[in-house]
């Protein structure tokens, strides 16, 4: 397992870190993710024997955010 750290922009309040929250944890292969508003970020632990980052990403940017 590793842990990443995301960048994403367009968070502005809890209903944005619960959608990106939803959407990385929609991820076959995330383990655990923590998204935090005032930094920007999410912290996302996932096998990756089984996801990889670009695909995480994707899912934010499906869910309406701007990983960068
Ligand atoms: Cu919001």
């Amino acid at each position: 397992m590793v842990e990443k750290t995301l960048k994403i922009e367009g968070m502005t309040c809890n209903h944005c870190v619960l959608r990106v929250g939803r959407a990385i944890t929609s991820v076959k292969g995330v383990v655990e993710v923590d998204v935090n508003m005032e930094k920007r970020e999410a912290v996302v632990n996932f096998e990756e024997s089984v996801t990889d980052l670009e695909t995480i990403k994707a899912a934010v940017r499906e869910a309406g955010y701007e990983p960068l």
